[in-house]
């Protein structure tokens, strides 16, 4: 691989589109569509039991061409290539970026310094599927003897968002008998609401932290200890109540979980790319093993298409050049990822962290400033919700918001023989449309509006969005949607040079509560060094806090 420039807009390629930008402003989609009637049919691609229809973005075909040419400069391919060998495309943490290996399937090789990991990757996954019927069938019991009914996730970030999202995702596909809970906040009220109404002798808490060194989940894991304990009257009990995931068997121990009830993963896989590891245990155990794996093969069969698939027609390269262009181009700071799916409510949370974590950086590779906008805010809700509330800014807004909206062709319930389902799917599609082509003046004048009102009645369109549709919201379609998003994120991290691998931006503000929290709880006033805001917050707190 060519040494990388430092500047990114003066790449040719992102200079041609600099310029074909400005040739572009009087084109809408009206007329990109009137002028190609196939237009709907053309700009689509299938992969992985998933439609992406990219039709109604502010693209021509010089548009896409000259996004392909970018992404050729950029070495899209030969970085894929990199991380699919296992080499260390995280630089500044020194490791190798392997979470494609987790739901490779059990033939193929992918090595890590020389080591093919296929077969530890297996083993845990067979110990994952073993304790998890055990929990599932009520063999594995509690220090009462009582099969287990509570499933507590303690973990954040990476290790809380995964399964958080797809355990609500996978509801339908999941033991009602089991009740699910994910606690994150190190905010006491998150495990007090998690525990309320939860009986200590039929809890299994999985303590799910790649360092086990977390703040937050260490915090939670000593109170949910000490809520297991006290209620069961024994120390012994944390053996049957407590499992870990973690790659540090050590500090596993020294918590006082018993490493044979550890579930490890590997350095080599990052926090928010680990739910195919067992920081997917909790889903595991909601959804069933089998499941799992075909969420698992959902996973693989989008990488195999974004390893195999050319460029130009590969769907999370595509997701990515478009996010590019509007960010790069258009000045777009936000992205707006709408599921038409209730069980999908977690997943803008989750694409947030996954996008905004890897991409939200500053600095190149090596270092050097990077010269264009990276990642974007992304953001979302459920439709049709949105719909009533922040879609205003959507459709009539001063920002243009890219969107992606996600739906399916089958619902999970179709209540009152699926009238809801086709009036939320219509409203997808309807939504789409509105965006892209508006209403005109005219249009509205037809119809009666008064000219007065004209102004605030119109829609100017030409706001992009993706479609994204799968037949059924499964174990597959879900892990075949993760791994799309995944692989834009890595595409766009290539293209903008950066490494969306680390996330040293979320260290300094956890130092500076280390230094903070002894200043809040010190008997005696202590001397602050802070500026004079903080110092002033903090002595009001001080006195409010002890006047309760
Ligand atoms: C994810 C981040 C971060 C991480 C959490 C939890 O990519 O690294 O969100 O997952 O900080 O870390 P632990 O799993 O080590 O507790």
């Amino acid at each position: 691989m060519s040494p990388t420039p430092a500047s990114t807009k003066e790449r040719p390629a992102w200079q041609a589109l600099a310029t074909h930008c400005k040739t572009l402003d009087s084109v809408g989609l009206r007329d990109l569509f009137a002028e190609d009637p196939s237009r709907g049919e053309r700009l689509c691609v299938e992969a992985a039991g998933l439609f992406l229809d990219y039709s109604k973005n502010l693209v021509t075909d010089a548009t896409l061409g000259l996004l392909h040419d970018l992404a050729v400069h950029a070495e899209v391919a030969e970085r894929r290539d990199a991380m699919f060998r296992g080499e260390r495309i995280n630089t500044t943490e020194g490791r190798a970026v392997l979470h494609v290996a987790l739901r490779a399937g059990p033939g193929d090789t992918l090595v890590v310094d020389g080591e093919d990991v296929g077969p530890k990757i297996h083993a845990v996954l067979g110990r994952m599927a073993k304790f998890a019927e055990r929990v599932r069938s009520g063999k594995w019991t509690g220090h009462s003897g009582r099969p287990i009914r509570n499933i507590v996730n303690i973990g954040i970030g990476g290790s809380d968002l995964g399964p958080a999202m797809a355990t609500e995702a996978l509801l339908a596909h999941s033991d009602r008998a089991l009740c699910m809970r994910f606690v994150s906040n190190v905010d006491g009220t998150d495990f007090a609401e998690a525990t309320r109404d939860l009986d200590p002798a039929e809890t299994l808490f999985i303590v799910c932290s790649k360092t086990f060194t977390t703040l937050e989940t260490l915090t939670n894991a000593r109170t949910a200890r000490h809520w297991c304990v006290q209620a069961l009257g024994d120390d012994s009990a944390v053996a049957r109540h407590f499992v870990a995931v973690s790659t540090h068997a050590d500090e596993v121990a020294a918590f006082g979980i018993d490493t044979r009830n550890l579930f490890e993963f590997w350095d080599w896989v990052g926090g928010r790319y680990s739910l195919a590891s067992a920081v997917g245990l909790s889903l595991m155990i909601a959804i069933g093993p089998e499941n799992f794996r075909a969420m698992l093969a959902g996973m693989r069969s989008m990488d195999n298409h974004f390893r195999s698939a050319p460029l130009h027609a590969n769907m999370p390269v595509l997701l990515a050049l478009l996010g590019i262009w509007y960010s790069g181009f258009h000045g777009c700071q936000s992205h707006a990822v709408l599921p038409y799916d209730q069980y999908l409510r977690r997943l803008p949370a989750y694409l947030q962290q996954l996008e905004m974590e890897s991409n939200g950086k500053r600095v190149d590779r090596d270092g050097r400033p990077v010269d264009v906008p990276t990642a974007p805010v992304v953001w979302g809700e459920p439709g049709t919700n949105g719909q009533h509330a922040f879609f205003q800014l959507l459709h009539q807004g001063t920002q243009l918001v890219p969107c992606d909206f996600i739906g399916f062709a089958r619902s999970q319930n179709p209540l009152a023989q699926g009238v809801h389902h086709d009036w939320l799917m219509a409203n997808l599609f309807a939504q789409t449309e509105a965006l892209a082509f508006g209403k005109t003046a005219e249009q509205a004048a037809a119809e009666g509006v008064p000219a007065d009102q004209l102004p605030h009645r119109t829609f100017p369109g030409n706001r992009p969005s993706n479609t994204i549709l799968a037949e059924a919201l499964t174990p597959h379609s879900l892990g075949a949607l993760i791994a799309l998003y995944e692989h834009k994120v890595f595409v766009q991290g290539v293209v903008w040079n950066i490494n969306s691998f680390d996330q040293w931006g979320v260290e300094l503000g956890k130092a500076l509560a280390k230094q903070i929290e002894p200043e809040l709880t010190s008997a005696s006033e202590p001397t602050l060094c802070h500026d004079s805001s903080t110092n002033a917050l903090i002595h009001r707190y001080r006195r409010w806090r002890n006047q309760g």
